[in-house]
């Protein structure tokens, strides 16, 4: 997977399968043709897990109660096997599966070692994962040091250095909310639907770059892609009238648009950037009062920072269930122009809501742990 995707699993497979069906798409509409090749028997893991999932449920246990059961028997085995055994499937299986892509799938694109490469590519993982298989084979949360000392209320500031920053939050993972630390930025003079609508508009190629390399979330809206996006009635786009309403989100993958928007805002000071941050692409979201991004937990590398820049937002965190006994039930944050949120989005649950007024608009990164 590429490093910089944001891949959302939210509770509900169903969920995803809703909210995703552009990555989907792309992938199958931009495979290049191939010869016809054997099918190739495989087994539904996600369906047999759907299948052990359902019948414990049926058998009266809670979600947290067989996830922790599936975790306790991955992690932390009670029983000892026989070593001898073990060491042997542990090296002959992964032989067996590098035999297989080698020479099996090698032969089935004819042995074109070009296209061996770009399968591989294609191909980001030997079992496709769902909703269900990241959520049980994700690591654990540090619960205790996540929410050590955090009570019921969440952390807030209008200010921090970067050295408490880096030790007592980004280092912990728990979230905290930064008050007016982007008050100053331009964004929050030029920021609006029509300024994205004009930077893409103007650099030719963007869209055709950000729809074939970057993702776009539409949360329960009928836009699916910055071209819908772009293409929006303006009545719509300005919340006039009867519009219907919607709120999507999108990173950016276009190195002139990148540009142009880092005039616009600054990476927060107190977060600490390393070399491979330079990568690190944008976020925008965006849309119209009411519920915006569902509960999901993301997997992606490193936690996020979002800046609010015009409207207000909340967020609403909840501890992934393993922190259930440690951590507080839910946190919220009302998050206001200017304001800046720090959140580890791999180790909380989060869902967000946009207050009625103004559309919300944020961008935000990604950061470094250490
Ligand atoms: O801003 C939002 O509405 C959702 C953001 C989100 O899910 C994230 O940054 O991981
Ligand atoms: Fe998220």
């Amino acid at each position: 997977m590429p490093k910089d995707t944001k891949l959302v699993y939210p509770r509900a497979a169903a969920a995803k399968e809703a909210d995703h069906p552009r990555r989907r798409e792309h992938e199958q509409s931009e495979r290049p043709e191939r010869e016809p090749v054997r099918p190739v028997q495989t087994v539904d893991l996600d369906a047999e897990l759907q299948q052990i999932y359902d019948d414990a449920l049926l058998a009266g246990l809670s979600p947290s109660e067989v996830q922790s059961a599936f975790k306790a028997e991955i992690y932390f085995p009670k029983k000892r096997r026989p070593v001898g055994k073990w060491l042997v499937s542990a090296a002959v299986v992964p032989l067996a599966m590098l035999l297989y892509v080698f020479f099996y799938r090698a032969e089935m694109i004819d042995t074109n070692v070009a296209a061996l490469e770009d399968y591989l590519q294609d191909t980001q993982c030997l079992v496709e994962q769902s909703a269900l298989t990241m959520e049980m084979f994700r690591p654990l949360a540090k619960c205790e040091a996540m929410c050590k000392d955090l009570g019921d209320t969440f952390p807030r500031v209008d200010n921090i250095t970067r050295e408490d920053f880096m030790k007592n939050y980004a280092g912990t993972g728990k979230p905290l909310l930064v008050t007016g630390v982007a008050s100053q930025w331009p964004a929050l003079k030029t920021f609006s639907y029509n300024y994205f609508r004009s930077l893409y508009q103007n650099h030719s190629s963007a869209v055709r770059v950000n729809e074939e390399e970057c993702q776009f979330f539409s949360y329960g809206c009928n836009i699916t892609t910055l071209t819908d996006l772009l293409a929006m009635p303006d009545d719509r786009a300005h919340l006039e009238g009867d519009f219907v309403p919607w709120y999507i989100g999108w990173s950016n993958c276009d190195e002139r648009v990148k540009r142009k928007l880092r005039t616009q805002y600054t990476v927060p000071h107190f977060v600490k950037l390393t070399k491979d941050d330079a990568e690190n692409l944008d976020w925008m979201f965006m849309g119209s009062s009411g519920p915006g991004a569902f509960i999901h937990v993301d997997s992606v590398e490193k936690p996020s920072w979002q800046a609010q820049i015009v409207g207000s937002k909340t967020w609403t965190l909840y501890p992934m269930p393993e922190c259930e006994s440690v951590c507080p039930g839910k946190l919220e944050a009302t998050m206001r122009k200017g304001d800046i949120i720090l959140v580890d989005t791999n180790n909380w649950y989060h869902s967000t809501f946009i207050h009625p007024g103004e559309i919300s608009i944020t961008i935000g990164s990604e950061y470094s742990r250490e």
